[in-house]
């Protein structure tokens, strides 16, 4: 399967001072991959800097969060016949040099949904201290319920497979894509699989885990993700 077509999705809120230097280095170090930008309600240039480069974006009318943001790029995805998508931080945090291992253990079959964890190797980031305890505490609770280990719930680096996105075009938790998503997807049956990446720092503008969010957040978390839990698993 290494002739996977594969569509990386970059959501994008606000992004246009990192935007441009993001979208220069993906088409450098990986030329044969296609972008698409999701622009989330963004009120300064995003979609034009975008354009600008000659990418395709999709706008959306108003801000509608990540969630939103990467399923419309999995049903673009889907109806324009890609293989595989790849989940893509805007702001530069993401190294496009380690796209190709994420592809890897899809290409080599071995799983449904490929996750950039930065827990798995030793790596220089080295989140804030709220966000460290979330991620131990939704690692715990997402390797227990799926049995497989997950150190980085939280990771914005993925690729999914065809078949996830076809699901998740239709059903697709709200908000956060991160613990719930994991979760609703392992009950699904799908298979996933770690892959160590560096990450690096943002390089322009504000991250979304702001201090509200992080007090917030949790709670909210925990409990989309016993809901997912709870909901009995569509049928693809
Ligand atoms: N801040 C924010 N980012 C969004 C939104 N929708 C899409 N994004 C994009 O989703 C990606 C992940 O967000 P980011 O703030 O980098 O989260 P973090 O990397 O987990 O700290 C970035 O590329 C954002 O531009 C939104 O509603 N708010
Ligand atoms: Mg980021």
């Amino acid at each position: 399967m290494s002739g996977l077509r594969v569509l990386v999705i970059i959501p994008a809120h606000d992004e246009q001072e990192s935007l441009p230097a993001t979208l220069d280095e993906l088409r450098a170090v990986a030329p044969g991959l296609d972008l698409l930008v999701v622009d989330d309600g963004s009120r300064d240039g995003t979609a034009g800097v975008a354009r600008a480069r000659g990418v395709r974006v999709l706008r959306l009318p108003f801000n509608l969060g990540v969630g939103a943001a990467l399923q419309t790029g999995f049903r673009w995805a889907v109806e324009h016949g890609y293989d595989a998508g790849v989940q893509f931080d805007a702001d530069g945090q993401h190294d496009p040099a380690t796209l190709e291992a994420l592809l890897e253990p899809l290409r080599a079959g071995r799983c449904d949904v490929s996750i950039g964890s930065r827990y798995v190797q030793r790596s220089g980031y080295r989140a804030p201290a709220a966000r460290r305890l979330g991620m131990v505490l939704f690692s715990g609770l997402v390797s227990a319920v799926l049995r497989v280990r997950i150190t980085d719930t939280t990771s914005g680096f993925r690729a999914y497979a065809r078949r996830v996105m076809e699901v998740c075009q239709h059903d697709f938790p709200r908000d956060f894509p991160d613990a719930p998503l994991l979760i609703a997807l392992g009950r699904r049956g799908f298979r996933m699989e770690e892959v160590p990446v560096r990450m690096r720092a943002r390089r322009a503008g504000r991250s979304f885990y702001t201090l509200g969010t992080s007090l917030y957040y949790p709670y909210k978390n925990l409990l989309a993700s016993l809901m997912a839990l709870l909901q009995r698993p569509a049928q693809p």
